[in-house]
Protein backbone atom coordinates (compact mmCIF):
# COMPACT_ATOMS: atom_id res chain seq x y z
CA UNK A 1 0.00 0.00 0.00
CA UNK A 2 3.42 2.42 0.75
CA UNK A 3 4.37 1.08 -2.03
CA UNK A 4 1.64 2.27 -4.50
CA UNK A 5 1.28 5.83 -2.26
CA UNK A 6 5.03 6.58 -2.25
CA UNK A 7 5.01 5.40 -6.54
CA UNK A 8 2.15 7.61 -7.31
CA UNK A 9 3.94 10.59 -5.61
CA UNK A 10 6.84 9.80 -7.52
CA UNK A 11 5.46 10.51 -10.48
CA UNK A 12 3.62 13.63 -9.74
CA UNK A 13 6.89 15.08 -8.62
CA UNK A 14 8.41 14.35 -11.70
CA UNK A 15 5.72 15.99 -13.25
CA UNK A 16 6.49 18.84 -11.37
CA UNK A 17 9.80 18.29 -12.16
CA UNK A 18 9.80 18.11 -16.19
CA UNK A 19 7.39 21.19 -15.60
CA UNK A 20 10.24 22.96 -13.85
CA UNK A 21 12.96 21.78 -16.31
CA UNK A 22 10.52 22.65 -19.93
CA UNK A 23 10.04 26.13 -18.20
CA UNK A 24 13.94 26.78 -18.15
CA UNK A 25 14.62 24.93 -21.65
CA UNK A 26 14.02 29.22 -22.78
CA UNK A 27 14.85 32.32 -20.34
CA UNK A 28 11.94 34.15 -19.71
CA UNK A 29 12.68 37.87 -21.46
CA UNK A 30 10.59 40.70 -23.59
CA UNK A 31 11.06 41.27 -26.95
CA UNK A 32 9.66 43.67 -29.24
CA UNK A 33 7.49 42.24 -32.52
CA UNK A 34 5.67 43.83 -35.13
CA UNK A 35 1.85 43.52 -33.46
CA UNK A 36 -0.58 41.63 -36.16
CA UNK A 37 -4.53 41.60 -36.53
CA UNK A 38 -6.99 39.45 -36.39
CA UNK A 39 -6.61 37.75 -40.04
CA UNK A 40 -2.32 37.51 -39.22
CA UNK A 41 -1.41 40.30 -40.96
CA UNK A 42 0.95 42.76 -39.61
CA UNK A 43 -0.27 46.01 -38.32
CA UNK A 44 1.12 49.13 -39.81
CA UNK A 45 0.19 53.17 -38.74
CA UNK A 46 -1.13 55.54 -40.88
CA UNK A 47 2.35 56.75 -42.09
CA UNK A 48 2.88 52.43 -43.46
CA UNK A 49 5.20 52.55 -40.32
CA UNK A 50 4.70 48.95 -38.27
CA UNK A 51 2.82 49.44 -35.12
CA UNK A 52 5.25 47.37 -32.58
CA UNK A 53 4.08 45.66 -29.41
CA UNK A 54 6.27 43.78 -26.43
CA UNK A 55 5.73 40.22 -26.25
CA UNK A 56 7.22 38.02 -23.45
CA UNK A 57 8.44 34.73 -24.37
CA UNK A 58 10.34 31.72 -22.27
CA UNK A 59 7.09 31.83 -20.22
CA UNK A 60 5.68 27.78 -20.79
CA UNK A 61 4.17 27.20 -18.02
CA UNK A 62 2.07 30.14 -17.98
CA UNK A 63 1.04 29.10 -21.71
CA UNK A 64 0.18 25.91 -19.82
CA UNK A 65 -1.89 27.45 -17.21
CA UNK A 66 -2.91 30.74 -18.79
CA UNK A 67 -4.39 33.10 -15.75
CA UNK A 68 -8.08 33.26 -14.59
CA UNK A 69 -7.55 36.84 -14.32
CA UNK A 70 -7.27 38.95 -18.04
CA UNK A 71 -5.38 41.47 -16.54
CA UNK A 72 -2.50 39.13 -15.42
CA UNK A 73 -1.85 37.72 -19.23
CA UNK A 74 1.52 38.23 -20.22
CA UNK A 75 2.57 39.54 -16.99
CA UNK A 76 6.06 38.36 -16.07
CA UNK A 77 5.22 38.22 -12.23
CA UNK A 78 2.64 35.45 -13.14
CA UNK A 79 4.76 33.67 -14.93
CA UNK A 80 7.43 33.60 -12.25
CA UNK A 81 4.72 32.70 -9.65
CA UNK A 82 3.56 29.57 -11.29
CA UNK A 83 7.66 28.81 -11.48
CA UNK A 84 8.17 29.22 -7.71
CA UNK A 85 4.82 27.10 -7.56
CA UNK A 86 6.19 24.19 -9.44
CA UNK A 87 9.46 23.74 -7.74
CA UNK A 88 8.29 23.95 -4.30
CA UNK A 89 5.75 21.35 -4.74
CA UNK A 90 8.32 19.24 -6.75
CA UNK A 91 10.71 19.63 -3.82
CA UNK A 92 8.12 19.06 -0.74
CA UNK A 93 6.66 16.23 -2.88
CA UNK A 94 10.24 14.33 -3.31
CA UNK A 95 11.65 15.24 0.04
CA UNK A 96 8.60 14.46 2.26
CA UNK A 97 5.95 12.61 0.09
CA UNK A 98 8.69 10.44 -1.59
CA UNK A 99 12.30 9.75 -0.72
CA UNK A 100 11.19 10.17 3.36
CA UNK A 101 8.80 7.27 3.09
CA UNK A 102 10.47 5.26 0.29
CA UNK A 103 12.69 2.81 1.37
CA UNK A 104 11.40 2.95 5.72
CA UNK A 105 7.69 2.66 5.12
CA UNK A 106 7.31 0.89 1.33
CA UNK A 107 10.70 -1.89 2.31
CA UNK A 108 11.15 -1.41 5.77
CA UNK A 109 7.56 -2.58 6.93
CA UNK A 110 7.99 -5.83 4.49
CA UNK A 111 11.40 -6.58 5.08
CA UNK A 112 12.24 -5.61 8.30
CA UNK A 113 10.39 -8.45 9.88
CA UNK A 114 11.24 -11.07 7.39
CA UNK A 115 14.60 -10.27 7.89
CA UNK A 116 14.95 -10.91 11.48
CA UNK A 117 12.72 -13.75 11.59
CA UNK A 118 9.68 -12.20 12.94
CA UNK A 119 5.57 -12.41 11.65
CA UNK A 120 5.17 -9.08 11.76
CA UNK A 121 6.70 -5.74 12.84
CA UNK A 122 5.78 -5.29 17.14
CA UNK A 123 2.80 -2.91 15.88
CA UNK A 124 0.74 -3.83 13.16
CA UNK A 125 -2.17 -1.82 14.02
CA UNK A 126 0.24 0.96 14.70
CA UNK A 127 1.52 0.48 11.17
CA UNK A 128 -1.63 0.72 9.92
CA UNK A 129 -1.93 3.77 11.39
CA UNK A 130 1.09 5.16 10.39
CA UNK A 131 -0.43 4.71 6.44
CA UNK A 132 -3.91 6.06 6.92
CA UNK A 133 -1.79 9.25 8.50
CA UNK A 134 0.29 9.42 5.90
CA UNK A 135 -2.40 9.61 3.49
CA UNK A 136 -4.30 12.28 5.36
CA UNK A 137 -1.17 14.43 5.42
CA UNK A 138 -0.89 13.59 1.55
CA UNK A 139 -4.26 14.29 0.92
CA UNK A 140 -3.79 18.06 3.10
CA UNK A 141 -0.71 19.28 0.76
CA UNK A 142 -2.43 17.70 -2.45
CA UNK A 143 -5.38 20.54 -1.48
CA UNK A 144 -3.28 23.10 -0.94
CA UNK A 145 -1.96 22.23 -4.38
CA UNK A 146 -5.23 22.26 -5.77
CA UNK A 147 -6.14 25.32 -4.23
CA UNK A 148 -3.39 27.16 -6.10
CA UNK A 149 0.26 25.66 -4.03
CA UNK A 150 2.72 27.68 -2.33
CA UNK A 151 6.32 29.40 -3.44
CA UNK A 152 7.80 29.10 -0.41
CA UNK A 153 10.22 26.61 -1.60
CA UNK A 154 10.61 23.05 0.47
CA UNK A 155 11.84 24.52 3.34
CA UNK A 156 9.08 27.05 4.00
CA UNK A 157 11.58 30.29 5.34
CA UNK A 158 10.08 32.41 6.91
CA UNK A 159 9.50 35.39 5.51
CA UNK A 160 8.23 34.13 2.64
CA UNK A 161 6.21 31.23 4.10
CA UNK A 162 5.02 33.90 7.17
CA UNK A 163 4.04 36.78 4.39
CA UNK A 164 3.31 35.37 1.48
CA UNK A 165 -0.47 34.55 -0.26
CA UNK A 166 -1.82 36.56 3.09
CA UNK A 167 -5.13 35.91 2.12
CA UNK A 168 -5.16 31.96 1.15
CA UNK A 169 -5.02 28.85 3.10
CA UNK A 170 -2.38 27.22 0.46
CA UNK A 171 0.23 27.46 3.20
CA UNK A 172 -0.93 26.50 6.49
CA UNK A 173 -2.98 23.43 4.38
CA UNK A 174 0.69 22.43 3.01
CA UNK A 175 2.28 23.15 6.45
CA UNK A 176 0.21 21.14 8.26
CA UNK A 177 0.51 18.51 5.72
CA UNK A 178 4.03 18.08 6.47
CA UNK A 179 3.38 18.08 9.87
CA UNK A 180 1.22 15.49 10.00
CA UNK A 181 3.11 13.38 7.72
CA UNK A 182 5.95 13.98 10.18
CA UNK A 183 3.79 11.63 12.51
CA UNK A 184 3.67 8.92 10.41
CA UNK A 185 7.35 9.01 10.21
CA UNK A 186 7.59 8.83 14.08
CA UNK A 187 4.80 6.26 14.37
CA UNK A 188 7.45 4.22 12.45
CA UNK A 189 10.61 4.89 13.96
CA UNK A 190 9.04 3.28 16.99
CA UNK A 191 7.68 0.55 15.37
CA UNK A 192 11.01 -0.81 14.07
CA UNK A 193 13.39 -0.06 17.42
CA UNK A 194 10.50 -1.84 19.13
CA UNK A 195 10.73 -4.39 16.02
CA UNK A 196 14.90 -4.87 16.69
CA UNK A 197 14.89 -5.23 20.13
CA UNK A 198 12.10 -7.84 20.70
CA UNK A 199 11.50 -9.79 17.35
CA UNK A 200 14.93 -11.36 16.39
CA UNK A 201 14.59 -15.08 15.61
CA UNK A 202 16.36 -17.49 17.66
CA UNK A 203 19.69 -17.59 17.16
CA UNK A 204 19.78 -13.87 16.11
CA UNK A 205 22.36 -11.53 18.65
CA UNK A 206 22.63 -7.85 17.42
CA UNK A 207 25.88 -8.82 15.02
CA UNK A 208 24.02 -11.32 13.41
CA UNK A 209 21.40 -9.03 11.89
CA UNK A 210 21.67 -7.83 8.30
CA UNK A 211 23.02 -4.87 7.77
CA UNK A 212 19.89 -3.40 6.50
CA UNK A 213 18.28 -3.62 10.24
CA UNK A 214 21.08 -1.96 11.63
CA UNK A 215 20.37 0.81 9.07
CA UNK A 216 16.87 0.65 10.01
CA UNK A 217 17.39 1.16 13.29
CA UNK A 218 19.62 3.90 13.02
CA UNK A 219 16.81 5.38 10.97
CA UNK A 220 14.37 5.11 13.55
CA UNK A 221 16.35 7.06 16.30
CA UNK A 222 16.89 10.02 14.19
CA UNK A 223 12.96 9.93 12.91
CA UNK A 224 12.24 9.60 16.54
CA UNK A 225 14.18 12.22 18.24
CA UNK A 226 14.05 14.80 15.08
CA UNK A 227 10.76 14.55 14.08
CA UNK A 228 9.43 16.40 16.99
CA UNK A 229 11.48 19.68 16.50
CA UNK A 230 10.00 20.57 13.04
CA UNK A 231 6.33 19.09 14.18
CA UNK A 232 6.98 21.87 16.62
CA UNK A 233 8.41 23.93 14.47
CA UNK A 234 5.63 24.03 11.84
CA UNK A 235 2.68 23.97 14.23
CA UNK A 236 4.42 27.47 15.42
CA UNK A 237 4.76 28.55 11.85
CA UNK A 238 0.61 28.09 11.93
CA UNK A 239 0.14 29.86 15.16
CA UNK A 240 1.94 32.51 13.79
CA UNK A 241 -0.07 32.83 10.57
CA UNK A 242 -3.56 32.20 11.30
CA UNK A 243 -3.06 34.38 15.28
CA UNK A 244 -0.69 36.59 14.13
CA UNK A 245 1.40 36.19 16.98
CA UNK A 246 4.95 37.27 16.37
CA UNK A 247 7.71 33.91 16.52
CA UNK A 248 9.51 34.09 13.57
CA UNK A 249 8.62 37.64 11.68
CA UNK A 250 10.20 40.33 12.56
CA UNK A 251 7.55 42.52 11.86
CA UNK A 252 5.56 41.33 14.97
CA UNK A 253 8.91 41.06 16.99
CA UNK A 254 9.96 37.49 15.61
CA UNK A 255 13.44 35.78 14.01
CA UNK A 256 13.59 34.47 10.77
CA UNK A 257 16.69 33.06 11.48
CA UNK A 258 15.68 31.73 14.41
CA UNK A 259 13.05 29.41 11.91
CA UNK A 260 16.45 28.08 9.80
CA UNK A 261 17.88 26.93 13.30
CA UNK A 262 14.59 25.11 13.98
CA UNK A 263 14.02 23.86 10.31
CA UNK A 264 17.68 22.63 9.42
CA UNK A 265 17.89 21.00 13.63
CA UNK A 266 15.34 18.34 11.97
CA UNK A 267 16.51 18.39 8.35
CA UNK A 268 20.02 17.80 8.59
CA UNK A 269 19.42 14.55 10.54
CA UNK A 270 16.64 13.50 7.61
CA UNK A 271 18.94 13.74 4.94
CA UNK A 272 20.53 10.67 6.65
CA UNK A 273 16.90 9.78 7.53
CA UNK A 274 16.72 9.46 3.86
CA UNK A 275 20.13 7.79 2.86
CA UNK A 276 20.97 5.40 5.95
CA UNK A 277 18.67 3.32 4.43
CA UNK A 278 19.83 3.52 1.12
CA UNK A 279 23.41 2.66 2.82
CA UNK A 280 21.23 -0.75 3.92
CA UNK A 281 19.60 -1.67 0.93
CA UNK A 282 23.30 -1.60 -0.74
CA UNK A 283 24.61 -3.87 1.97
CA UNK A 284 22.43 -6.00 0.99
CA UNK A 285 22.45 -5.98 -2.61
CA UNK A 286 26.47 -5.87 -2.74
CA UNK A 287 27.42 -9.24 -0.92
CA UNK A 288 24.18 -11.04 -2.42
CA UNK A 289 25.28 -10.45 -5.89
CA UNK A 290 28.66 -10.76 -5.78
CA UNK A 291 28.30 -14.10 -3.73
CA UNK A 292 30.97 -12.73 -1.11
CA UNK A 293 31.06 -11.61 2.46
CA UNK A 294 30.69 -7.99 3.29
CA UNK A 295 33.78 -6.25 4.23
CA UNK A 296 33.98 -5.40 7.50
CA UNK A 297 30.33 -5.92 8.97
CA UNK A 298 30.76 -4.17 12.25
CA UNK A 299 32.35 -1.00 10.91
CA UNK A 300 29.67 -1.07 8.23
CA UNK A 301 27.41 -1.08 11.32
CA UNK A 302 28.96 1.13 13.56
CA UNK A 303 29.33 3.59 10.53
CA UNK A 304 24.99 3.72 10.68
CA UNK A 305 24.85 4.18 14.22
CA UNK A 306 28.32 7.25 13.76
CA UNK A 307 26.17 8.63 10.81
CA UNK A 308 23.18 9.45 13.50
CA UNK A 309 24.90 11.04 16.18
CA UNK A 310 27.00 13.00 14.05
CA UNK A 311 24.06 14.40 11.93
CA UNK A 312 22.62 15.97 14.82
CA UNK A 313 25.61 18.27 14.99
CA UNK A 314 25.78 20.29 12.09
CA UNK A 315 23.10 21.97 10.80
CA UNK A 316 24.11 25.10 10.97
CA UNK A 317 26.21 24.16 7.37
CA UNK A 318 23.15 25.00 5.80
CA UNK A 319 23.17 28.66 7.19
CA UNK A 320 26.89 30.01 6.72
CA UNK A 321 25.07 32.90 5.03
CA UNK A 322 23.30 33.69 7.88
CA UNK A 323 25.75 32.92 10.56
CA UNK A 324 28.21 34.67 12.54
CA UNK A 325 31.84 34.23 11.73
CA UNK A 326 32.64 31.63 15.12
CA UNK A 327 29.38 29.74 14.58
CA UNK A 328 29.84 29.22 10.99
CA UNK A 329 33.71 27.53 11.46
CA UNK A 330 32.57 25.48 14.05
CA UNK A 331 29.85 23.98 12.06
CA UNK A 332 32.38 23.88 8.98
CA UNK A 333 34.62 21.53 10.94
CA UNK A 334 31.73 19.30 12.35
CA UNK A 335 30.11 19.22 9.06
CA UNK A 336 34.10 17.35 7.95
CA UNK A 337 33.24 14.57 10.55
CA UNK A 338 30.40 13.26 8.62
CA UNK A 339 32.70 12.58 5.79
CA UNK A 340 34.59 9.97 7.93
CA UNK A 341 31.82 6.73 8.39
CA UNK A 342 30.17 7.70 5.06
CA UNK A 343 33.36 6.93 3.31
CA UNK A 344 34.02 3.73 5.51
CA UNK A 345 31.46 2.57 4.37
CA UNK A 346 32.00 3.54 0.53
CA UNK A 347 35.45 1.37 0.96
CA UNK A 348 33.48 -1.65 2.67
CA UNK A 349 31.49 -1.69 -0.11
CA UNK A 350 34.39 -1.81 -3.01
CA UNK A 351 36.18 -4.21 -0.84
CA UNK A 352 33.29 -5.99 -0.88
CA UNK A 353 32.83 -6.08 -4.51
CA UNK A 354 36.53 -6.42 -4.97
CA UNK A 355 37.28 -10.39 -6.72
CA UNK A 356 33.57 -11.43 -5.57
CA UNK A 357 31.87 -13.10 -8.37
CA UNK A 358 29.47 -10.31 -9.69
CA UNK A 359 26.80 -11.23 -11.09
CA UNK A 360 25.30 -8.08 -13.55
CA UNK A 361 21.98 -8.33 -12.64
CA UNK A 362 19.76 -5.04 -12.47
CA UNK A 363 19.81 -4.51 -8.35
CA UNK A 364 23.39 -4.79 -9.13
CA UNK A 365 23.86 -2.68 -12.15
CA UNK A 366 21.58 0.02 -9.98
CA UNK A 367 23.90 -0.78 -7.06
CA UNK A 368 27.21 0.25 -8.93
CA UNK A 369 25.57 3.25 -10.40
CA UNK A 370 24.78 4.06 -6.80
CA UNK A 371 28.54 4.02 -5.80
CA UNK A 372 29.37 6.10 -8.40
CA UNK A 373 26.96 9.36 -8.06
CA UNK A 374 27.09 9.32 -4.49
CA UNK A 375 30.61 9.27 -4.37
CA UNK A 376 30.30 12.56 -6.82
CA UNK A 377 27.31 13.90 -4.50
CA UNK A 378 29.21 13.03 -1.19
CA UNK A 379 32.80 14.87 -2.40
CA UNK A 380 30.84 17.98 -3.77
CA UNK A 381 29.32 18.29 -0.20
CA UNK A 382 33.18 18.91 0.63
CA UNK A 383 33.50 22.49 -0.90
CA UNK A 384 30.02 23.22 0.33
CA UNK A 385 31.04 22.35 3.72
CA UNK A 386 34.38 24.58 3.55
CA UNK A 387 33.05 28.41 4.59
CA UNK A 388 35.56 30.12 1.72
CA UNK A 389 33.95 27.89 -0.89
CA UNK A 390 30.59 27.70 0.32
CA UNK A 391 29.97 31.68 0.32
CA UNK A 392 30.22 31.42 -3.33
CA UNK A 393 28.37 28.73 -3.99
CA UNK A 394 25.56 28.90 -1.60
CA UNK A 395 22.09 29.24 -3.18
CA UNK A 396 23.62 28.15 -6.88
CA UNK A 397 22.76 25.44 -9.19
CA UNK A 398 25.88 23.68 -7.28
CA UNK A 399 24.08 23.20 -3.86
CA UNK A 400 21.49 21.92 -6.55
CA UNK A 401 23.66 19.49 -8.12
CA UNK A 402 25.19 18.28 -5.06
CA UNK A 403 21.71 17.42 -3.31
CA UNK A 404 20.31 15.76 -6.41
CA UNK A 405 23.45 13.56 -6.60
CA UNK A 406 22.91 12.43 -3.03
CA UNK A 407 18.87 12.33 -2.56
CA UNK A 408 18.18 11.28 -5.73
CA UNK A 409 21.68 9.42 -6.86
CA UNK A 410 21.51 8.25 -3.07
CA UNK A 411 18.16 7.36 -2.14
CA UNK A 412 16.11 7.02 -5.47
CA UNK A 413 18.37 5.10 -7.39
CA UNK A 414 18.36 2.65 -4.03
CA UNK A 415 15.30 2.69 -3.98
CA UNK A 416 14.80 1.37 -6.96
CA UNK A 417 17.64 -1.27 -6.73
CA UNK A 418 15.60 -2.47 -3.95
CA UNK A 419 12.98 -2.66 -5.59
CA UNK A 420 14.39 -5.29 -8.37
CA UNK A 421 16.25 -6.96 -5.83
CA UNK A 422 13.49 -7.84 -3.68
CA UNK A 423 10.39 -7.72 -6.56
CA UNK A 424 10.36 -11.34 -7.04
CA UNK A 425 9.86 -11.90 -3.06
CA UNK A 426 7.18 -9.18 -2.63
CA UNK A 427 5.16 -10.26 -5.97
CA UNK A 428 6.35 -13.93 -6.63
CA UNK A 429 7.09 -12.51 -10.43
CA UNK A 430 9.80 -12.03 -12.25
CA UNK A 431 10.96 -9.57 -14.36
CA UNK A 432 12.63 -8.76 -18.11
CA UNK A 433 16.08 -8.69 -16.63
CA UNK A 434 17.55 -7.25 -20.44
CA UNK A 435 14.80 -4.63 -20.19
CA UNK A 436 15.35 -3.46 -17.10
CA UNK A 437 18.91 -3.06 -17.63
CA UNK A 438 17.97 -1.09 -20.57
CA UNK A 439 15.50 0.86 -18.34
CA UNK A 440 18.68 1.11 -15.83
CA UNK A 441 21.56 2.54 -18.39
CA UNK A 442 18.53 5.16 -19.86
CA UNK A 443 18.14 6.35 -16.14
CA UNK A 444 21.83 6.84 -15.38
CA UNK A 445 22.43 8.71 -18.65
CA UNK A 446 19.46 10.73 -17.93
CA UNK A 447 20.35 11.32 -14.14
CA UNK A 448 24.06 12.35 -15.33
CA UNK A 449 22.79 14.96 -18.11
CA UNK A 450 20.04 16.60 -16.09
CA UNK A 451 22.54 17.05 -12.87
CA UNK A 452 25.99 17.24 -14.45
CA UNK A 453 25.94 20.86 -16.08
CA UNK A 454 24.55 22.05 -13.14
CA UNK A 455 27.62 21.74 -11.86
CA UNK A 456 28.89 24.13 -14.34
CA UNK A 457 25.63 26.48 -14.16
CA UNK A 458 26.55 26.29 -10.41
CA UNK A 459 30.26 27.55 -10.78
CA UNK A 460 29.22 29.92 -13.13
CA UNK A 461 27.16 31.77 -10.94
CA UNK A 462 23.90 30.82 -11.87
CA UNK A 463 21.40 31.14 -9.17
CA UNK A 464 18.80 28.38 -8.37
CA UNK A 465 15.25 29.38 -8.02
CA UNK A 466 14.68 31.53 -11.06
CA UNK A 467 12.80 30.99 -14.09
CA UNK A 468 15.02 33.35 -16.07
CA UNK A 469 18.48 33.71 -16.96
CA UNK A 470 21.40 35.34 -18.90
CA UNK A 471 21.75 34.06 -22.93
CA UNK A 472 24.99 32.55 -21.63
CA UNK A 473 23.46 29.75 -19.40
CA UNK A 474 21.57 28.53 -22.40
CA UNK A 475 22.74 25.96 -23.67
CA UNK A 476 23.44 23.98 -20.17
CA UNK A 477 19.76 24.78 -19.34
CA UNK A 478 18.91 22.66 -22.61
CA UNK A 479 21.22 20.04 -22.19
CA UNK A 480 19.64 19.57 -18.44
CA UNK A 481 16.49 19.74 -19.70
CA UNK A 482 16.67 16.65 -22.41
CA UNK A 483 18.46 14.87 -19.51
CA UNK A 484 15.43 15.61 -17.62
CA UNK A 485 13.28 13.84 -20.66
CA UNK A 486 15.82 10.90 -20.66
CA UNK A 487 15.45 10.31 -16.95
CA UNK A 488 11.61 10.56 -17.56
CA UNK A 489 11.66 8.13 -20.42
CA UNK A 490 14.03 5.59 -18.47
CA UNK A 491 11.32 5.43 -15.51
CA UNK A 492 8.44 5.27 -17.95
CA UNK A 493 10.55 1.41 -18.98
CA UNK A 494 11.22 0.39 -16.04
CA UNK A 495 6.97 0.99 -15.00
CA UNK A 496 6.56 -1.08 -18.09
CA UNK A 497 8.78 -3.62 -17.02
CA UNK A 498 6.93 -3.96 -13.73
CA UNK A 499 3.74 -3.79 -14.99
CA UNK A 500 4.60 -6.83 -17.73
CA UNK A 501 5.94 -8.86 -15.07
CA UNK A 502 2.64 -8.65 -12.96
CA UNK A 503 0.62 -9.61 -15.83
CA UNK A 504 3.08 -12.42 -17.72
CA UNK A 505 6.30 -12.54 -15.18
CA UNK A 506 8.00 -16.04 -14.61
CA UNK A 507 6.98 -17.06 -11.39
CA UNK A 508 9.77 -16.58 -8.83
CA UNK A 509 11.65 -18.94 -6.48
CA UNK A 510 12.31 -18.75 -2.98
CA UNK A 511 15.56 -17.25 -3.44
CA UNK A 512 16.60 -16.48 -6.91
CA UNK A 513 19.85 -14.40 -6.57
CA UNK A 514 21.28 -16.62 -3.34
CA UNK A 515 21.07 -14.68 -0.81
CA UNK A 516 21.44 -16.27 2.79
CA UNK A 517 19.90 -13.38 5.12
CA UNK A 518 16.11 -14.97 6.54
CA UNK A 519 13.46 -13.23 3.48
CA UNK A 520 15.04 -15.87 1.28
CA UNK A 521 13.93 -18.57 3.71
CA UNK A 522 10.15 -17.50 3.03
CA UNK A 523 8.17 -18.31 0.21
CA UNK A 524 7.73 -16.07 -2.66
CA UNK A 525 5.30 -14.06 -1.91
CA UNK A 526 5.71 -14.87 1.85
CA UNK A 527 2.87 -16.23 3.80
CA UNK A 528 0.23 -14.51 6.12
CA UNK A 529 2.91 -15.45 9.01
CA UNK A 530 5.84 -14.80 6.64
CA UNK A 531 7.19 -18.56 7.32
CA UNK A 532 5.82 -21.86 7.93
CA UNK A 533 7.89 -22.48 11.26
CA UNK A 534 10.14 -20.27 12.95
CA UNK A 535 13.53 -20.11 11.69
CA UNK A 536 16.13 -20.38 13.26
CA UNK A 537 19.76 -18.75 12.54
CA UNK A 538 22.48 -21.14 12.49
CA UNK A 539 24.70 -18.48 10.17
CA UNK A 540 25.87 -15.16 9.70
CA UNK A 541 24.07 -13.08 6.91
CA UNK A 542 26.71 -13.03 4.64
CA UNK A 543 28.80 -16.23 5.16
CA UNK A 544 29.07 -17.00 1.77
CA UNK A 545 32.26 -18.84 1.84
CA UNK A 546 30.53 -21.86 4.00
CA UNK A 547 27.07 -21.82 3.60
CA UNK A 548 25.13 -22.66 0.68
CA UNK A 549 22.46 -20.54 0.11
CA UNK A 550 19.30 -22.58 1.26
CA UNK A 551 16.56 -22.90 -1.83
CA UNK A 552 19.23 -21.74 -4.12
CA UNK A 553 18.62 -22.96 -8.16
CA UNK A 554 21.47 -22.00 -9.78
CA UNK A 555 20.77 -22.50 -12.80
CA UNK A 556 19.75 -18.78 -13.40
CA UNK A 557 22.82 -17.31 -12.01
CA UNK A 558 25.52 -20.17 -11.19
CA UNK A 559 27.92 -19.45 -8.86
CA UNK A 560 31.35 -20.23 -10.01
CA UNK A 561 33.54 -20.49 -6.58
CA UNK A 562 31.21 -22.35 -4.74
CA UNK A 563 33.42 -25.66 -4.34
CA UNK A 564 32.39 -28.39 -6.61
CA UNK A 565 30.54 -30.89 -3.95
CA UNK A 566 28.41 -28.29 -2.60
CA UNK A 567 25.30 -29.11 -4.60
C1 LIG B 1 29.95 14.26 2.93
C2 LIG B 1 28.70 14.50 3.00
C3 LIG B 1 28.00 15.84 2.84
C4 LIG B 1 28.44 17.12 3.06
C5 LIG B 1 29.81 17.55 3.55
C6 LIG B 1 27.33 18.02 2.74
C7 LIG B 1 27.36 19.40 2.84
C8 LIG B 1 26.33 20.25 2.47
C9 LIG B 1 26.32 21.68 2.65
C10 LIG B 1 27.43 22.48 3.30
C11 LIG B 1 25.15 22.17 2.16
C12 LIG B 1 24.67 23.63 2.14
C13 LIG B 1 25.06 24.30 0.88
C14 LIG B 1 24.48 25.69 0.77
O1 LIG B 1 23.26 25.88 0.93
O2 LIG B 1 25.28 26.60 0.48
C15 LIG B 1 24.41 21.06 1.66
C16 LIG B 1 23.17 21.15 1.08
C17 LIG B 1 22.32 20.06 0.96
N1 LIG B 1 22.66 18.74 1.17
FE1 LIG B 1 24.50 18.02 1.66
N2 LIG B 1 26.27 17.28 2.33
C18 LIG B 1 26.63 15.95 2.39
C19 LIG B 1 25.82 14.88 2.11
C20 LIG B 1 24.47 14.97 1.89
C21 LIG B 1 23.56 13.85 1.87
C22 LIG B 1 23.95 12.41 2.11
C23 LIG B 1 22.33 14.37 1.61
C24 LIG B 1 20.99 13.67 1.47
C25 LIG B 1 20.76 12.45 1.23
C26 LIG B 1 22.45 15.80 1.46
C27 LIG B 1 21.41 16.65 1.18
C28 LIG B 1 21.51 18.00 1.04
C29 LIG B 1 20.42 18.87 0.70
C30 LIG B 1 18.96 18.46 0.48
C31 LIG B 1 20.92 20.17 0.62
C32 LIG B 1 20.20 21.43 0.18
C33 LIG B 1 19.17 21.96 1.07
C34 LIG B 1 18.53 23.20 0.48
O3 LIG B 1 19.08 24.29 0.68
O4 LIG B 1 17.47 23.09 -0.17
N3 LIG B 1 23.77 16.13 1.63
N4 LIG B 1 25.14 19.89 1.87
CU1 LIG C 1 23.00 19.41 5.91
Amino acid sequence: MYLVAVLFMFFLGGLAAIAVRTELLDPVRTITVQAVDAQGKPLVDADGKPVMKTEIVGQTLARWLPPKDENKLGSVDYGNQLYNRAFTLHGAIMVFMVIIPSIPASLGNFFIPLMLGAKDVAFPRLNLLSWYIYVTGSIFAVCSIILGGVDTGWTFYTPYSTTTDPDHANVVLMVLGAFILGFSSILTGLNFIVTVHKLRAPGMGWFDMPLFIWAMYSTSIIQVLATPVIGITLLLLCFERMFRIGIFDPSLGGDPVLYQHFFWFYSHPVVYVMILPAFGVISEIIPVHSHKKIFGYRAVAFASLGVALVSFLVWGHHMFASSGELGATVFSALTFLVAIPTAVKVFNWIATLYKGSIALTTPMLYALMFLFLFSIGGLTGLPLGALATDLHLHDSYFVVAHFHYVMMGGTIITFVAGLHHWWPKMFGKMYNQFWANVGAWTVFVGFNLTFFTQFFLGTQGMPRRYASYVDEYHTLHVWSTVGSYVLLLGFLIHLFVFIHSLVAGRKAPANPWGGLTLEWEAASPPSEHNFDHEPIVTHGPYDFETTVPPHWSSKDYPLPNLPANAH
